[in-house]
């Protein structure tokens, strides 16, 4: 077949649309990706004759189920669990879990995509997949978690394994959750094994872990200044989210000799024109960590010139640099508009696609320095391919290895970002680089295996 017979971009989008009707946030992430790869192969008809795209854009396999539990006052309740195993050419399927009520197949979906790219852009031999539920932590005892995910992996334990698929952390799941999940899996089991990442360092984590998300999509920040003669010093930061990945974020930009002007949660945004420094990032980290309280408490905890704005976005304050670390589409193309306008000059994304088609675009025309998430916040899924290892081998590192680990991780992110994404002008498109290198070496792993 000739290669201008091949079905093109539109037609193949039509196509991906009409077989995942009302999955949004799927056929958003298909589309952002997807782009890029139809450039990409143009010329190559092995990844056409294979289907190769259609194929990774298909999950290998997506397994929902029911999960029953107990509230305190003995009502029973009645959840959705899934696990989304998108591909594993390359290494086991891995990827986080999620809590949260708006946890739904598609966004599962789209996250397991976006995962796929990322853990092959680490580096590591690590497939892609995503698991969650529509459970919803607030307001929840620690009993009513408890019962939850154990629950939960009562039925999970059966689709994954340390070779099979190994899940962590997303959004709504931490140490707690992993610890509740992992004490489950091995009392059905009877099996003590690295089946999930993000453990307590007394059985099994990995130094380094927790701080990895945010340390490295600071990294990867440095890395993209530092290619244009910057660097974070004496830069102002707007952040998003205040959760695992925003604060050690936050942690990092202000170790750099950064200015961090703004965190967020579902409420509002705090915006500290004084700047948000360690003590006062420590005080998020427990407030938002083990006493789960509103962000908004920080005004009447340090007052001074900060205000907190509920219902609002931080995307308005003036800044140099913007972090979006919450969630998807928390960023769009009128706020993207509004932070250019203000001389924003680099975005590095700490959480999944926050920044929707629209802001991309926005982004990318201004030519600023873009990061997207697959690349920017790969340092926690590649600290929890470090934990596998360490696990099989069944020994700890010292943190000094893995800090530096992680820092080599990211600067070899950045580096395949710019073989496959550098322009003529010397600009660089993350977003092109990005996918293209995460797709080649997964693509080349499916040719190799023929059609399976
Ligand atoms: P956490 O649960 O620790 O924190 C989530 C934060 O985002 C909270 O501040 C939460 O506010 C806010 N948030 C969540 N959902 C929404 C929403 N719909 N609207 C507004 N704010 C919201 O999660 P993480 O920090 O671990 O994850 C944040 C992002 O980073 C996610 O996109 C996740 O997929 C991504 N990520 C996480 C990694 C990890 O290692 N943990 C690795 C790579 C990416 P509130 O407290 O009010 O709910
Ligand atoms: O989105 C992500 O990369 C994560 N939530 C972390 C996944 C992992 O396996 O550590």
């Amino acid at each position: 077949m000739a290669i201008s017979d091949h079905v093109g971009f539109e037609d193949f989008m039509t196509g991906v649309e009409r077989r995942n009707p009302h999955q949004t946030e799927f056929v958003q992430a298909v589309r952002e990706v997807a782009e890029d790869i139809f450039d990409y192969i143009a010329d190559k008809e092995k990844y056409h004759e294979y289907q190769i795209l259609r194929r990774i854009a298909e999950p290998d396999r997506v397994v929902s189920f029911r999960v029953c539990w107990e509230d305190d006052s003995g009502n029973i309740r009645v959840q959705r669990g899934w696990r989304v195993q998108n591909n594993n050419s390359i290494g086991p399927y891995k990827g986080g879990i999620r809590f949260h009520p708006s946890v739904t197949e598609s966004v599962l979906k789209f996250l397991a995509f976006e995962q796929t790219f990322k853990n092959s852009l680490t580096g590591l031999p690590l497939g892609g997949g995503k698991g969650g539920s529509n459970f919803n932590p607030k307001g929840k005892s620690e009993h009513e978690i408890m019962r939850f995910c154990q629950s939960f992996m009562t039925e999970l334990y059966r689709h994954v394994g340390e070779d099979t698929d190994v899940p962590a952390g997303d959004i709504g799941v931490g140490a707690r959750e992993i610890g509740f999940m992992f004490g489950q899996y091995k009392r059905i089991t009877n099996r003590f094994t690295g089946v999930l990442t993000g453990k307590g360092l007394e059985f099994g984590g990995s130094l380094v872990r927790t701080e990895a998300t945010g340390y490295g999509a600071v990294y990867f920040l440095e890395n993209m200044l530092k290619h244009i003669n910057s660097s974070v010093e004496g830069k102002s930061a707007v952040i998003s989210g205040s959760g695992n990945v925003a604060t050690h974020a936050a942690e990092k930009i202000l170790q750099l000799g950064g200015k961090v002007l703004t965190l967020s949660d579902s409420q509002g945004f705090i915006h500290d024109p004084d700047g948000i420094n360690q003590e006062k990032l420590d005080w998020v980290k427990r407030q938002k960590g083990v006493l789960r309280g509103p962000l908004s408490a920080y005004t009447d905890e340090f007052g001074g010139g900060s205000s907190f704005n509920s219902g609002e976005r931080p995307w308005g304050v003036t800044c140099d640099i913007a972090m979006p670390c919450a969630t998807q589409n928390e960023l769009v193309g009128q706020e993207a508009e509004t932070l250019v306008k203000n001389g924003c000059m680099a975005v590095s994304e700490g959480a999944n696609m926050p920044t929707d088609l629209d802001g991309i675009k926005v982004f990318k025309d201004a030519g600023i320095c873009y990061a997207p998430g697959k690349a920017s916040n790969a340092g926690g899924v590649a600290v929890s391919g470090l934990e596998m290892s360490q696990n099989s081998e069944r020994i700890s590192w010292e943190e000094e290895t893995l800090q530096e680990q992680l820092q080599s991780i990211m600067k070899g992110i950045h580096d395949r970002c710019l073989e496959y994404g550098e322009k003529e002008d010397g600009k660089v498109d993350y977003v092109k680089g990005a996918n293209i290198a995460g797709f080649v070496k997964v693509a080349d792993a499916m040719l190799a295996y023929g059609v399976v």
